[in-house]
C-alpha cells in the first residue's frame, strides 16, 4: 500500500517481445540509469529484464525448434533447382503456423510473468512499477501486464516510459488507461520527483515530462531535459538490483549514455524533436570514471555509445584519454558523415573502438537533399575511406525507396556504395515516424496518408519484423510516390537483390561486429549462427555464444 509522501519501492520491467537478435540480449542502459536515480533518492528497486536467453527458451518448444530449424535451413540454402524452389514455397506457406505457435507460447509466458510480478509486488510490498514501452509485442504485452497488475493490485502506481511513448504520447494513454501516467522524453528528473512526491495524482501537474489523466482530460506537463549529464548517478548493473545480469543470461556489452541531442535535422528522424539540437555531453573525466566503475564493479570492458550523434570532439577526446591511461576497452559507436574531417579515426581505433555505424541513406545527391541530410556524396566517400584506412569496421545504413527514388537514383546509390568498401550495409524501407518532418508534412515528401487516425493506430501496434525480409512485414496504411506500402516493400527487397553482387555483408551492426570479435568468429559466421539460433530458439548455441562473448569481454584487469 503506498505511503503518502514517498514512493520508495519500485520494480522496473523490460519486456520487448521475443529476443530475435543479439542486441535483444544487451542490458538496458535506460533502466540502469533510472535504477541509479531511485537508489540515489533513497528508494529500492529491482529491474526485471526479460531480454534473456531464458526468455528464448520459455518461448520455444522442442517441436517448434525442429520446425523452425528446418525452415531456416531450407530458406537460407543457396542451392538452385525447381525442387528446392517448391520446398521453399511450401516452407514459406507454413511460416504463419509457426508464428502462431510462438504467439501461443508468448501468451503463456506473459501470463507467467504477470503471476511472477504480482507475487513479487505483494511479497515485497512494491509501491510502483514502471514499464519500458517498445513497439510491437513490447507494447502489447507490457500493456497486458499493466492491465492485469491494475486489477490484482489496485493500489500500486503503474507508469510507462521509453521510446514508444516518445512517438505516440497521449494516444498510448487513451488506449491503455490502466497506466497512472506515462513519462515521455528523459525519465530521470521525473522519476526523482515521483519518488519524492509519493506519486499522488495531485502532484502530477508540477512534475515534468508526464502524460496523465485529469477527469476526462489528458494532460501533458512541460518537457525538461537533464541539464548536466555528469550529475546523473552511475547506472546500476548489480545483479542484486538487476538479476538478469547474473550468469550468462545477457550479453555483457554495456551501452554508455555519453551524449544526448542531435545537431542534424534529417526529415525522417525523430531525434531533432525528441533529443533536441543542443547536444549535451558527459565530460571526459565522468566517462572515464564510468567505464572504470563498470570495469571494477562488474568486470565488463566492452561498450557501445548510445548517442544518436556523438560529436567527433567527444570521440577524439575520449580516445585520447583512454590511450593516455592505457585502458583496455573495446567499443563501437554511431558516427556521422557530417564534419568527419574533425575525426581522428586512427586515435579512435587505437583506443579500442572497433566499428562505426554511419547513416548514409542514399548515394544520390538529389535524394540526400530531399532527406535533408545536409551531406554530400563526396563527404560520404571521404568519411568512409578515412574510417576504413584507420582499420575501423564501417557500417553504412541505407533507406530505400526514399521519396523520389527511381531506377536511376538506385543505380547512383549502387555506384557510390561500390566504391566505399563498407564492412556491412543495413537496408530499411521508409517509415513515416510520428513527430518527424515526414510526418508533419507527408505530401511534401510524396507520402500519401489518407486517414491519419488509422495510420497512427496501426503504427502504434505495428510489429516490426526486422528478422524477416520486408515482403513479410505487415502493411502500413500509407503510399509513397503513388505506390502502396506492399509495393514499396517489394522495391526494398528488389533493391537488396541489386546490392547483392557487390558482395558486401548485410545486417552486421557495429555492436554485432564487436560481439563477433569477442566470440572469435568472423562477422558473417557470427551473424548467420546467431540469427539462425534466435530464429529457431536454439538455446544451446545461444548460451555458447553468450558465454564466449562474456568471457572475452570481461576480466578484472583494473
Ligand atoms: C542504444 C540502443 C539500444 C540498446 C540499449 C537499449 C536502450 N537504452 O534503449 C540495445 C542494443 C539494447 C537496443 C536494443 C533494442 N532496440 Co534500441 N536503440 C538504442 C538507441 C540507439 C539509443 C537508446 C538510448 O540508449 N538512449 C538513451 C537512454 C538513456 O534512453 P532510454 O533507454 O530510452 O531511456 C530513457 C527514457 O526513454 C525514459 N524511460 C525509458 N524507459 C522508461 C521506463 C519508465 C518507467 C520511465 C519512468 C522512464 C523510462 O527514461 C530513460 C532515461 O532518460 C535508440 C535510437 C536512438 N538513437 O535513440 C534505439 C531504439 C531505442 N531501439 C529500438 C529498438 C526497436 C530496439 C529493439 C527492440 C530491436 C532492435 N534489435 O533494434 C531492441 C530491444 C532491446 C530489448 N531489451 O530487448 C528503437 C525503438 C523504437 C520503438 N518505438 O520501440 C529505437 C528508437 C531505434 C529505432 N529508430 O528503431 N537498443
Amino acid at each position: 500500500m503506498p505511503t503518502e509522501g514517498t514512493l520508495k519501492r519500485w520494480i522496473l520491467v523490460n519486456y520487448a517481445g521475443y529476443p530475435f537478435a543479439p542486441n535483444s540480449l544487451m542490458p538496458d542502459n535506460g533502466l540502469a540509469n533510472l535504477a541509479g536515480i531511485i537508489l540515489d533518492s533513497g528508494g529500492e528497486v529491482e529491474i526485471r529484464d526479460y531480454g534473456t536467453v531464458s526468455t528464448v527458451a520459455r518461448m520455444t518448444s522442442p517441436e517448434l525448434e525442429r520446425r523452425l530449424t528446418r525452415a531456416w535451413n531450407t530458406l537460407k540454402t543457396t542451392n538452385q533447382g525447381p525442387l528446392l524452389a517448391i520446398q521453399k514455397l511450401v516452407t514459406l506457406a507454413k511460416l504463419p503456423g509457426a508464428e502462431r505457435e510462438r504467439q501461443r507460447l508468448q501468451d503463456r509466458l506473459v501470463n507467467e510473468i504477470g503471476t511472477e510480478l504480482i507475487d513479487n509486488i505483494r511479497r515485497k510490498n512494491i509501491q510502483a512499477i514502471g514499464f519500458k514501452l517498445w513497439n510491437g509485442d513490447g507494447l502489447s504485452c507490457s500493456a497486458a501486464l499493466a492491465g492485469r497488475i491494475r486489477k490484482a493490485c489496485p493500489d500500486i502506481k503503474i507508469f510507462g516510459g521509453g521510446p514508444h511513448v516518445d512517438l505516440f504520447l497521449d494516444r498510448l494513454l487513451r488506449f491503455y488507461p490502466f497506466f497512472d501516467a506515462l513519462i515521455y522524453g528523459e525519465g530521470e528528473d521525473t522519476l526523482r520527483q515521483l519518488v519524492a512526491s509519493g506519486g499522488a495524482t495531485k502532484s502530477y501537474a508540477s512534475i515534468p515530462n508526464l502524460i496523465y489523466r485529469e477527469g476526462d482530460v489528458l494532460r501533458t506537463t512541460e518537457e525538461r531535459m537533464v541539464a548536466d549529464l555528469d550529475q546523473l548517478p552511475m547506472p546500476v548493473y548489480d545483479p542484486a538490483v538487476y538479476p538478469a545480469m547474473a550468469g550468462d543470461e545477457k550479453i555483457k556489452l554495456i551501452v554508455i549514455d555519453e551524449s544526448r541531442g542531435c545537431r542534424n535535422d534529417c526529415a525522417f528522424c525523430i531525434h531533432p524533436v525528441k533529443s533536441h539540437n543542443n547536444v549535451r555531453m558527459k565530460s571526459i573525466s565522468r566517462l572515464i570514471q564510468e567505464v572504470r566503475h563498470i570495469g571494477k564493479e562488474w568486470g565488463i570492458h566492452t561498450f557501445r555509445f548510445a548517442g544518436s550523434c556523438t560529436p567527433y570532439s567527444l570521440l577524439n577526446a575520449f580516445a585520447e584519454e583512454v590511450v593516455k591511461q592505457s585502458l583496455h576497452l573495446q567499443y563501437s559507436s554511431f558516427a556521422h558523415i557530417h564534419h568527419s574531417e574533425e575525426a581522428n579515426f586512427k586515435l579512435i581505433r587505437q583506443s579500442g573502438c572497433v566499428a562505426l555505424f554511419f547513416g548514409i541513406e542514399s548515394g544520390c545527391q538529389k535524394i540526400l537533399d530531399r532527406l535533408q541530410k545536409r551531406i554530400t556524396t563526396n563527404e560520404i566517400t571521404t568519411a568512409i575511406q578515412r574510417a576504413n584506412e584507420a582499420g575501423l569496421f564501417t557500417v553504412g545504413s541505407l533507406i530505400f525507396p526514399a521519396p523520389g527514388d527511381t531506377p536511376e537514383t538506385a543505380a547512383e546509390t549502387i555506384e557510390l556504395i561500390r566504391g566505399l568498401h563498407l564492412g556491412s550495409i543495413t537496408l530499411q524501407p521508409p517509415v513515416v515516424v510520428p513527430r518527424t518532418r515526414w510526418f508533419e508534412n507527408p505530401a511534401a515528401y510524396g507520402f500519401g496518408i489518407s486517414d491519419m487516425e488509422k495510420y497512427l493506430n496501426t503504427g502504434m501496434t505495428w510489429k516490426v519484423k526486422i528478422q524477416l525480409p520486408p515482403r513479410f512485414w505487415d502493411v502500413l496504411p500509407m503510399t509513397l510516390d503513388g505506390r502502396s506500402y506492399r509495393k514499396m516493400l517489394a522495391r526494398t527487397s528488389a533493391f537488396s537483390k541489386q546490392l547483392a553482387p557487390l558482395k558486401i555483408p548485410t545486417s552486421i551492426s557495429d555492436e554485432n561486429y564487436l560481439m563477433s570479435k569477442l566470440a572469435g568468429l568472423d562477422p558473417v559466421s557470427f551473424r548467420d549462427r546467431s540469427l539462425a539460433a534466435f530464429y529457431a530458439g536454439d538455446t544451446t548455441v545461444l548460451r555458447e555464444l553468450v558465454q564466449s562473448i562474456n568471457r572475452a569481454g570481461s576480466g578484472s584487469s583494473w
